[in-house]
C-alpha cells in the first residue's frame, strides 16, 4: 500500500483562489487542480506553474496545475469554490445572486460527475443562499458540504479584540454565529481573552463597538478597495476548514451548515459551530443563548431564510 497524496480542486482561480493555492502548498496538504473558465485557462495555468517555481523556496512538494476541464478534478478529496463575481464598492452580498446563482449551477454540475465524493467548502457570496443552492444542485449529503462563513467572521472578531485591546490574537477564543451578513452574531458573552471573560476587560463601549466592526468588517475591507473583496483572510478561513478534514485535526470552526433542527433552525444553511473531521462534518454544536443572543439570531436567520427562497431550489 503506497502513499497517495490528497487531490485539493480549487473552482476559481482568482483573488482568494490563488491565495489559496499557496496557502494549500505551503501547508502541503496535497496536489492542486485550479480550476477556472476556458477564458482564464491561461492565467490559472500560469498561477499553477509560478507555485510550482516558488517551491524550492517555499520548501513545499506538491503538483499544482491549472485547467478549465473538469475531468482534471476528478477524484478530488476536497473542492474549495470561489467561483463567481465578488462586490463592488456599494454592492451587498445579495446583488451578487442571480449572476452567482449561474455559476454555481455550473460548478455543482461539474463537481457532482467528477468529484462526487469530495468534501466541499464554498465561499460564494451571498453565501448562506450559494451553499444552499450547490446543496440541492448536486444531491451531496450534509456532511459533505459547508460554508466558509463563520471561520472568517470569528477571525475578524478576534483580530478586532486583540487590536482593541493590545493582546496576543492566539489568546483570543470566540465565535460568531448566523448568516454572513451584517446581522451575523458574535457572542461577547462566551468570549474569552485568556481565559478571562471579554467582558471583565473591556467596556461595553468597547465590546459594542468591536461587534459593530465585526459584522461590517467586509464592507470596511470592499471600500478600501474600491473594486473587489477581501481575499487573504478568507482564503486561509478556508485552509483552516480543509485541512482540519484532510489531516483529522477534529478542530471546531464555525461554518455555514445545513442545520436539520438545531438551533429551531430547518433545511438553511447558516453559520454555527461544526466540529470537522475526516468525517467532514461531524457534529454541530447548540450553544444555549440568553433571550438578546436568541432575539439577534431570529434576525438573521430570517435574512438568511429570505436570500435562500431567493434561489427557488
Ligand atoms: P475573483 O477574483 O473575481 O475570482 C473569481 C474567479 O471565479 C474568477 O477567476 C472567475 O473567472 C472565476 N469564475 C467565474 N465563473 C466561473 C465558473 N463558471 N467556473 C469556474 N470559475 C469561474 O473573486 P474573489 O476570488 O475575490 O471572490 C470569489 C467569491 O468569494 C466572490 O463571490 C466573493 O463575493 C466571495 N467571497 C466570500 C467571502 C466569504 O467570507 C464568504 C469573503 C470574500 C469573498
Amino acid at each position: 500500500m503506497g502513499f497517495e497524496r490528497k487531490k485539493i480542486a480549487l473552482i476559481g482561480g482568482g483573488q482568494i483562489g490563488q491565495v489559496l493555492a499557496m496557502i494549500a502548498s505551503q501547508k502541503e496538504l496535497g496536489d492542486i487542480v485550479i480550476l477556472d473558465i476556458p477564458a482564464y485557462e491561461n492565467p490559472v495555468k500560469g498561477k499553477a506553474l509560478d507555485l510550482m517555481e516558488m517551491a524550492p523556496h517555499g520548501d513545499y512538494d506538491a503538483n499544482i496545475s491549472g485547467t478549465s476541464n473538469y475531468k482534471d478534478i476528478e477524484g478530488a478529496d476536497v473542492v474549495i469554490v470561489t467561483a463567481g463575481k465578488p462586490r463592488e464598492a456599494g454592492m451587498t452580498r445579495e446583488d451578487l445572486l442571480a449572476v452567482n446563482l449561474k455559476i454555481i449551477t455550473d460548478v455543482a454540475s461539474g463537481v457532482k460527475q467528477y468529484a462526487p465524493k469530495a468534501f466541499c467548502i464554498i465561499l460564494t457570496n451571498p453565501l448562506d443562499a450559494m451553499v444552499y443552492a450547490f446543496y440541492k444542485l448536486t444531491g451531496f449529503p450534509r456532511h459533505q458540504v459547508v460554508g466558509m462563513a463563520g471561520a472568517l467572521d470569528t477571525a475578524r472578531w478576534r483580530a478586532f479584540i486583540a487590536m482593541e485591546l493590545g493582546v496576543s490574537v492566539a489568546d483570543v477564543a470566540g465565535t460568531v454565529l448566523g448568516g454572513h451578513g451584517p446581522d451575523m452574531v458574535p457572542l461577547p458573552r462566551l468570549t474569552t481573552v485568556g481565559g478571562v471573560p471579554l467582558a471583565e476587560i473591556a467596556t461595553k463601549e468597547q465590546i459594542d463597538k468591536l461587534a459593530l466592526r465585526t459584522r461590517e468588517a467586509g464592507t470596511e475591507i470592499v471600500k478600501l478597495f474600491g473594486k473587489g473583496s477581501a481575499f487573504f483572510s478568507p482564503a486561509w478561513s478556508a485552509a483552516t476548514m480543509a485541512e482540519s478534514y484532510l489531516k483529522d485535526k477534529k478542530r471546531i470552526i464555525a461554518c455555514a451548515a445545513l442545520c436539520q433542527g438545531e438551533y429551531g433552525i430547518n433545511g438553511l444553511f447558516i453559520g454555527v459551530p461544526c466540529l470537522i473531521t475526516a468525517k467532514g462534518l461531524e457534529k454541530i454544536y447548540e450553544i444555549k443563548l440568553t433571550e438578546e443572543e436568541n432575539a439577534l439570531l431570529q434576525k438573521t436567520i430570517a435574512s438568511v431564510k429570505k436570500t435562500t427562497e431567493e434561489t427557488k431550489l
